[in-house]
């Protein structure tokens, strides 16, 4: 065989990845789909790149020089399990089996395990940024083991977006570490989202501004701290006008979210690893409400009185801005405890200073943001939250008022704001001298006697609540 790396499943991402790198010196890539058509188009547009084309897999295995690699981009789920089992059959011991689908976590520590025992590598690999991150360069979060990363290591790192000079990919960990990070990312991807969706109501619904003002606003903030894809690309939707009814095409699109489900996958993992990472639920259950057509009509028509926008104070953009970035702080907070814990449960070694490193580039969630979280990490990669590093302690500290401010008149004027407001209530239980958990603790030792402990000493306690409890307790002795 004469390729260095295969990419097997051509559909839009596989064949994007696989230009990207027959276009990095030093790659020979071999191509192959189920369906030979695939193959055939790519081989028509872009023959010239110098692929090796399979028509089936035997060929595709041969031509591979060892040990062999091959990048399998087909559909999550059957479709993975299948081309791996094909793979499997054919490869030998040392040759490296990469999944860069978006596959559960869970099937990836699996798949890696079935794998290891034949003696084949299994290297789960969460590729961010669409088509264009693909084709140009996408954020890569490689998992598997060491072995697979040396060989594997020089071709992501050729393929991948570069920030600040460096190449947007490390190995996450062993294993599922790679797509369970992915999971994560899309997560912080979906509060990133939402908190951007209500900054637009708020500034729409209450501050009174029109589409075009919009874009302006979003155009500045993408010059200050909240410079990012996302924010840019919220002033490029917002700009884009619908031909066919002369609007803003934003108030033709249908009000209702859909997700592929990476989402939901982030909150389940999050809930059964005790972490609260409510910013990506809100964003999740938010998606939820809006999709709900015919429950959100027959609400609306049980209250039809809505209260009155209350007037804005001056400086309102600049609270909401200030309520975005505090809200965001909050999202990764979150989102890296879940990589805390996720690496703590599993038995990854990850390093958080490198996710923020690798998600600056290629991925829909890169930022500027995301340097002050590598420099975080850099001063102390033990930090007890992402919110007590001293540059985020002060800007959240700067924003408070305003954020405060903001949830407020949201609150007032009837426009809701999951993601900012159960932002500042995580902020301040995290904040709070006392919480009323200690009452929670009292009601379930009454009902349950699930016992309490006290501040004042050391021990487990269980107080006899009622005249009956203390009535069976004391004719115990005698039953
Ligand atoms: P699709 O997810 O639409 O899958 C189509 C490909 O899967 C085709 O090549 C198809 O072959 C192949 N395939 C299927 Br379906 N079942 C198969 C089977 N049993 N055996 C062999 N091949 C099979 O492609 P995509 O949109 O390019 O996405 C590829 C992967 O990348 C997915 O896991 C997706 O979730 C992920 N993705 C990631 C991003 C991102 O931003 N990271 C974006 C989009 C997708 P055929 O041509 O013979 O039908």
């Amino acid at each position: 065989g004469q390729a260095n790396i295969g990419v097997i499943g051509l559909a839009v991402m596989g064949s994007n990845l696989a230009r990207n790198l027959a276009s990095r010196e030093g790659n020979t890539v071999a191509v192959y789909n189920r369906t030979y058509a695939r193959t055939q188009e790519l081989m028509d547009e872009h023959g010239d790149m110098g692929f090796i084309a399979s028509e089936d897999i035997d060929g595709f295995v041969a031509s591979l020089s060892k040990p062999r690699t091959a990048i399998i981009m087909v559909q999550a789920g059957k479709g993975t399990d299948a081309v791996i089992g094909q793979l499997a059959e054919r490869f030998e011991e040392g040759d490296i089996i990469v999944d860069g689908g978006n596959a559960n976590f869970h099937d990836t520590i699996r798949r890696e395990h079935d794998l290891r025992d034949k003696g084949l590598n299994f290297v789960g690999t969460g590729i961010s940024g669409g088509e264009e991150g693909a084709l140009k360069g996408p954020s890569i979060m490689p998992g598997g083991s060491d072995e697979a990363w040396e060989t594997l290591g020089p071709i992501l790192r050729s393929i991948a977006a570069v920030a600040e000079g460096e190449p947007c990919v490390t190995h996450v960990g062993t294993d599922g570490a790679g797509h369970f990070v992915k999971m994560v990312h899309n997560g912080i991807e979906y509060a990133d989202m939402q908190l951007i969706a209500e900054s637009y109501d708020l500034l729409r619904r209450v501050g009174g501004h029109s589409t075009d003002d919009l874009v302006k606003v979003f155009e500045q903030w993408n010059e200050g701290d909240l410079e990012s894809y996302l924010i840019e690309i919220t002033g490029e939707v917002l700009k884009q006008q619908d031909p066919e009814s002369g609007k803003a095409l934003v108030d033709v699109i249908r009000d209702e979210a859909g997700s592929k489900g990476t989402g939901v996958w982030t909150v389940q993992n999050a809930v059964g690893l005790g972490v609260p990472v409510s910013g990506i639920g809100e964003a999740v259950f938010a998606r939820a409400v809006s999709s709900k057509p015919a429950q959100r009509a027959a609400v609306r028509q049980a209250f039809p009185d809505r209260p009155d926008v209350v007037d804005v104070p001056d400086g309102f953009e600049d609270d909401v801005r200030a309520a975005l970035y505090a809200s965001k702080v909050v999202a990764y907070a979150q989102g890296f405890d879940l990589i805390i814990a996720g690496a703590k449960e599993y038995d990854w070694d990850i390093s958080l200073g490198d996710m923020a490193k690798i998600w600056r580039g290629g991925c829909i969630i890169r930022a500027q943001f995301l340097n002050r979280i590598v420099e975080a990490y850099d001063k102390n990669p033990e930090l007890e939250s992402l919110l007590v590093d001293p540059y985020f302690a002060d800007a959240v500290k700067e924003g408070e008022a305003a954020w405060r401010r903001i949830v407020g008149i949201a609150a007032a004027s009837g426009v809701p704001a999951p993601g900012f407001s159960s932002a500042l209530a995580y902020f301040d239980s995290l904040a709070s001298d006392r919480l009323p958990a200690s009452l929670i603790q009292g009601l379930r030792d009454f009902f349950g006697a699930h016992t309490y402990q006290r501040v004042d000493k050391d021990g487990t306690f269980h107080t006899l609540w009622s005249e009956d409890d203390r009535r069976e307790v004391e004719q115990e002795p005698s039953t």
